[in-house]
């Protein structure tokens, strides 16, 4: 009796778990594209295109290797719109009575698959190089969880930049030799483009039609779809960025959209690179001295530390975390996430960026769009369903824990040690985004103050229940505290009424 292989859109690699446990011979691979996950959130019309085109080429890479693939696609006039609906369909018409699927990175799809009426088996994701059994026991009695930690377990375990039981260069971390503001120029013109070809054209034209009004550019589209493709963008990447990719990873620059970043995280996401080809990668070029240690370090950190870190949190935590608001945040989205007009330069250039390329670097995400959006007390689930949305490499395992962990604090410092709050001093540092800007930032209060450094104290205030007794906030509160009360009624009064203006639809 044959199975079925489910194969998902994120899950495109030739070792996952549930074709390795299959049989060529008898076996049927179910892969699908359907309503269900195109439309869970307005995801960008770039991110729908890249995921259907790659999934169309994987899976004729699957027959061209001799597996009998069931392939639908999204305008099948029998598709009926669900992941189960389809397994359920090809379980009629092939007569198999069982599904091996590999553990979906979202519980939304995993809560759907455990209850469909059919016995299916999820099989761990073993491309991640850490288990949730491994991430369980080493968060077990811990009273927080620090990435710093659980990265070094992960340096021993995988033998990345270790010399014997030592780390390389005699540091785990070069973090701050990281954080070097934006350069006068960039001598890497950005991540690999590859030109359309004729199923990456189909597939434009569908989702032209069917996300059009989707937020987000769909042309020009120059995402690899290939597994050959990616690697070529990985091998550009370590050649050409690596080397600087340490020195200006927090910078942000007016355009020079990539500076040094790998742009690789859409293709590792989706199973296209394998994270340890990509580590492997990087260590093979510091060995043969083309990349510094803090480049390399830096490099490796975000993959073996952080990425495997947030999925750990995401699993540990259960289906409820995305939806933590520990400090109350209610206000909507300003409708300028979604393109609509703003003064504030920082944030209109992050978000034509997002726009145009459905990708923004971590800084970007993390101290312009997130910072903004925790002063101005924005519910973090809109703000978890537009970083869901907007950004090619998002998905619901990464996504959350970024956002509404690290970004948001809406987990009440689960694993962040602080808020990442700043006053626009900060993005003035690491960026040219204030030399262009409607509003002043070095002004504090009063005529052209930038909104930052008002919603700043604003932020501080209004969650000091919450945030007075946190480590590290303390010297924050001291100097709003030792302002006078005349300059501090004023900030107040001034980022009340930005935030009123703002929320009545005002462009701000
Ligand atoms: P680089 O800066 O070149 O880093 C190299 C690789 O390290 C990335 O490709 C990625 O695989 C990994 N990485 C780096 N930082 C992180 C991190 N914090 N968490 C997990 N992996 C990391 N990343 C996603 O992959 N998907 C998301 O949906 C996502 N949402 C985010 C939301 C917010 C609010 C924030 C602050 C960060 C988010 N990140 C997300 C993390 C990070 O911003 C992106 O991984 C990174 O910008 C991807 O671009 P890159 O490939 O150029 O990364
Ligand atoms: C993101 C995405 C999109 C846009 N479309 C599909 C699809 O049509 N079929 C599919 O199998 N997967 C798609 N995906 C990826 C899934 O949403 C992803 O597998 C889950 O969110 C779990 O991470
Ligand atoms: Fe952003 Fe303020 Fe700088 Fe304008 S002045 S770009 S709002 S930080």
């Amino acid at each position: 009796m044959s199975r079925l292989v489910l194969i998902l859109g994120d899950q495109l690699s030739p070792e996952i778990a549930a074709l390795k446990a299959a049989d060529k011979a008898s076996d049927v691979v179910v892969m699908a594209e359907v309503a269900g996950e195109t439309d869970y959130v307005p995801h960008h019309p770039k991110k729908i295109a890249l995921v259907l085109a790659a999934m169309r080429k994987f899976a004729e890479a699957l027959r061209d290797d001799g597996w009998d693939v069931r392939y639908s696609q999204l305008d099948d006039t029998e598709n009926s719109g669900s992941i189960v609906g389809e397994l359920l369909r090809r379980a009629e018409e092939t007569g198999a009575s069982e599904v091996l699927a590999t553990e979906p990175g979202e519980w939304r799809l995993i809560e759907a698959l455990s209850a469909a009426p059919i016995p299916l088996r999820q099989l761990p994701d073993d491309r991640f190089l850490a288990s949730h059994e491994m991430f369980e026991t080493w968060a077990e009695g811990r009273k927080s969880l620090r990435m710093e930690y659980f990265y070094r377990e992960m340096r021993r375990r995988t033998g990345y930049l270790m010399e014997g039981d030592d780390p390389a260069g005699g540091d785990w971390n070069y973090d701050k030799e990281n954080r070097k503001p934006a350069p006068d120029e960039i001598d890497f013109g950005g991540p690999m483009q590859f030109t359309p070809d004729e199923t990456v054209e189909e597939v434009l034209t569908l989702v032209e039609a069917r996300f059009g009004e989707n937020f987000g550019d769909l042309r020009p589209f120059a995402f690899a779809t290939t597994r050959g493709q990616a690697r070529r963008a990985l091998a550009h990447f370590i050649k050409g960025a690596l080397p600087k990719f340490g020195d200006y990873q927090d910078a942000m620059m007016t355009g020079e959209r990539f500076l040094y970043h790998a742009v690789l995280s859409p293709y590792i996401n989706i199973g296209l690179l394998d994270v340890r080809e990509v580590c492997d990668a990087a260590q093979a070029a510091y060995e043969a001295g083309e990349a510094p240690l803090n480049a390399v370090e830096g490099f490796i950190r975000q993959i073996i530390g952080w990425r495997e870190f947030v999925r750990g949190v995401y699993f540990l935590e259960g289906p409820e975390y995305p939806r933590q608001n520990k400090l109350n945040q209610q206000r909507k989205l300003p409708w300028f996430y979604w393109g609509g007009e703003t003064k504030m330069a920082c944030l209109a250039k992050t978000v034509e960026q997002t726009r145009e390329e459905a990708y923004a670097h971590h800084i970007q995400r993390l101290m312009v769009t997130g910072n903004f959006a925790l002063l101005a007390g924005v519910d973090p689930a809109v703000v978890h369903e537009w970083y869901l949305a907007v950004y090619a490499d998002a998905y619901e395992w990464v996504e959350a824990p970024n956002t509404v962990g690290m970004s948001q604090f809406a987990d009440g410092g689960l694993f962040a040690s602080k808020p990442y709050v700043s006053s626009g001093a900060y993005i003035d540092r690491m960026s040219d985004y204030c030399a262009g800007c409607a509003y002043d930032v070095k002004t504090k209060v009063g005529e052209g103050a930038c909104p930052f450094n008002l919603l700043y104290w604003h932020f501080l205030d209004r969650q000091r229940e919450r945030l007075e007794g946190v480590a590290r906030m303390g010297n924050m509160y001291r100097t709003w505290d030792r302002m006078d009360d005349d300059k501090r009624a004023q900030i107040l009064r001034e980022a009340e009424a930005f935030l009123e203006r703002m929320s009545a639809g005002e462009v701000v």
